[in-house]
């Protein structure tokens, strides 16, 4: 195998780019030749994660199990990519501890919560300013700013293309054997 088996945790707000550039970084990492997974919140969160909700202990538990998956994937050699909101520094940190601090590099996809709000894709924000959402991330729920991400990328201020290339350059020298 010519790969290291890392997990890259991508953080950020609904709506920040997480699953859109989770997405073109496994396209991109397979095009180089990479094995890769993609875990993505929504998804797990139809399946394995299915009874979980958003309070600060279902999150919690939503982050653990996603990081116990991630964690064999990452072991069997792949590259490893996990994108959940996990809004606290405690959440992250609680994913960390079960990944190893060794193979744990967290991306921060950062977006402003106003531009996550304008944006909105899936209608979430205008259902949660309206009420009709409780526990919204950013809103009245915490988003804690990672103090210290291996990468941060500034999804409101560059194009998709421009993301993508920062991240690939990041994640190439780590996973490369
Ligand atoms: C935040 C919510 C909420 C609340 C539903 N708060 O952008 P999306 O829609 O497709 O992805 C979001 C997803 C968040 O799930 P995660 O598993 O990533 O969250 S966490 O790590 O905090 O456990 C969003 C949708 O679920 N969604 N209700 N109240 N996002």
């Amino acid at each position: 195998l010519k790969q290291n088996g890392i997990v890259l945790w991508m953080t950020g707000l609904s709506g920040s780019g997480k699953s859109t550039l989770a997405r073109a970084l496994e396209f991109a990492l397979n095009d180089l030749g990479y094995f890769t997974m993609l875990l993505d919140g929504d998804n797990l969160r139809t399946g394995v994660n299915s009874n979980l909700g958003f309070s600060e202990e279902d999150r919690m538990e939503n982050v653990r199990r996603s990081a116990e998956v991630s964690k064999l994937f990452a072991s069997a050699g792949i590259v490893t990519i996990c994108s959940l909101i996990s809004p606290t520094e405690e959440i992250r940190e609680a994913a960390q501890d079960i990944i190893g601090k060794e193979d744990f590099y967290q991306v921060h996809i950062d977006c402003p919560f106003e531009v996550c709000a304008e944006r909105d894709v899936k209608g979430l924000y205008k259902k949660a300013l309206a009420g009709e959402i409780k526990n919204f991330t950013g809103l009245d729920s915490p988003f804690d700013i990672p103090a210290n991400p291996f990468v941060r990328i500034p999804t409101d201020k560059q194009s998709l293309e421009e993301s993508l290339k920062q991240l690939v350059e990041a994640v190439l020298p780590v996973i490369k054997l």
